[in-house]
């Protein structure tokens, strides 16, 4: 699998692309799921094409998110806030807008850092370790709220970034993550959320382990639906004891099978079943004539064609609202990224949800072209159309 964010310029397009082992491993100990095959972040994040306020759904989620922090915790406006893999600052300017000024981002995506500061949202741009924890502390002191949204399951070294919390952490403060939801990957099939990027998908059972090793408790839990269903997670330092909330949580995973192989071995025969549907499903409509494109040239989208590899013979270009990426080629499968004007002036019969993630605001926004007679194919966990 070549690295999914890894769009190229045409003029890349002969030259030899990098693919790298995606194998998955499994904790009979802890239930961690991960990658053992690390592809060095330098060369997954230093250039990156994923830009959080490309996605509308999210710019709003990340505005609930604040508000719930402040809400829930309270902390006056003079608060360090800092959000850890910041990408172009959404989830920053949502704590400024509500008056929290002192706002630090850490993103090491040096073209996506820059635009971050341009919008006026002070970011550093690195990876997150110990010793940038350390460095930040002498210089800003410490924090008392700190967030990872889609971070924490990119990071090879979790211990190191777990301490590093722990050094930043002001006694009070409360650290906020936000990572897909294992369960929710096995439950529906989503096996395309599984690349390089991420090297641990993570469940409440898994992450308490984590916590709890490294001198920190989780004071609770929710579910959120973004990214095919997420576990916002509340940590803070010392040992406390779980409150029931975490416990019932972790009891359903274990009624689900979290802690069993056979539970992923069933998940990976499923994968094998759904990529032969989904070709068959695509090429039936290929043969009767009709056109179909991708819609969202998203990471997980490029998992999926390259796993099933499906090429411009069938999908004959994919829109997306990342200026980012209009105009590159999708890795491995290199299939063109066209902007959204000309996805509605083309008018195809069949749009592949590559970002089904967002199925619902993508169908309510692309009324017209439903109206017109188009149709959304949905790929996971089976393919169906809207
Ligand atoms: O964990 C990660 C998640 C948060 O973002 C990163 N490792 C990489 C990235 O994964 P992704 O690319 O699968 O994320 P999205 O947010 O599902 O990507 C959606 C893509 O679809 C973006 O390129 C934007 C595009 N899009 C669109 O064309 N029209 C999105 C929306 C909402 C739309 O209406």
């Amino acid at each position: 699998m070549p690295p999914v964010n890894a769009f190229l310029k045409k003029e890349d397009l002969e030259k030899d692309e990098k693919s790298y082992p995606l194998d998955v491993y499994f904790c009979r100990d802890c239930s961690m799921v991960q990658l053992l095959d690390i592809v060095s972040p330098e060369i997954l994040f230093k250039e990156y094409h994923y830009v959080t306020s490309a996605n509308l759904p999210m710019i709003k989620h990340f505005s609930e998110m604040a508000e719930e922090i402040i809400h829930k915790f309270g902390f006056n406006n003079k608060s360090l806030i800092m959000d850890i893999g910041s990408n172009d600052g959404t989830l920053l300017k949502s704590f400024l807008d509500v008056g929290y000024s002192n706002v630090l981002g850490v993103e090491p995506a040096t073209n996506i850092a820059k635009m971050a500061n341009e919008k006026g949202i002070r970011t550093l741009n690195d990876f997150f370790n110990i010793e940038t924890s350390e460095k930040i502390k002498k210089e800003y002191g410490v924090a008392d709220v700190i967030t990872a949204t889609n971070v924490f399951g990119h990071v090879d070294d979790l211990n190191g970034f777990v301490k590093g919390i722990d050094i930043l952490l002001s006694e009070r403060g409360v650290f906020v993550i936000e990572v897909p939801h294992l369960i929710d990957l096995i439950r529906n099939l989503e096996f395309d959320t599984i690349y390089h990027e991420h090297l641990s998908y993570f469940s409440l059972t898994s992450l308490l382990t984590l916590f709890r090793r490294n001198g920190m408790s989780v004071i609770d839990v929710d579910k959120k639906n973004v990214h095919g269903g997420s576990l916002r997670v509340f940590v803070q330092k010392g040992p406390r004891k779980e409150p029931e909330k975490v416990n019932n949580f972790l009891r359903s995973e274990r009624d689900f099978g979290v802690n069993k192989l056979e539970t992923y071995e069933k998940f990976s025969n499923g994968v094998v079943l759904l990529r032969e549907n989904l070709v068959k499903f695509l090429r039936d409509i290929k043969e009767r004539g009709y056109r179909i494109v991708g819609y969202g040239a998203s990471a997980k989208g490029n998992v999926l064609l390259n796993y099933c590899n499906i090429r411009t013979d069938i999908i004959e270009y994919i829109s997306d609202t990342t200026p980012l990426k209009q105009g590159l080629y999708t890795p491995g499968m290199h299939i063109p990224v066209v902007d959204m004007d000309y996805f509605h002036r083309d008018n195809p019969d069949y749009a592949l949800l590559l970002a089904w993630n967002y199925a619902d605001a993508i169908i309510e926004k692309e009324k017209e072209f439903i109206e017109r007679g188009g149709k959304f194919i949905l790929p996971i966990p089976s393919p169906k159309v809207v």
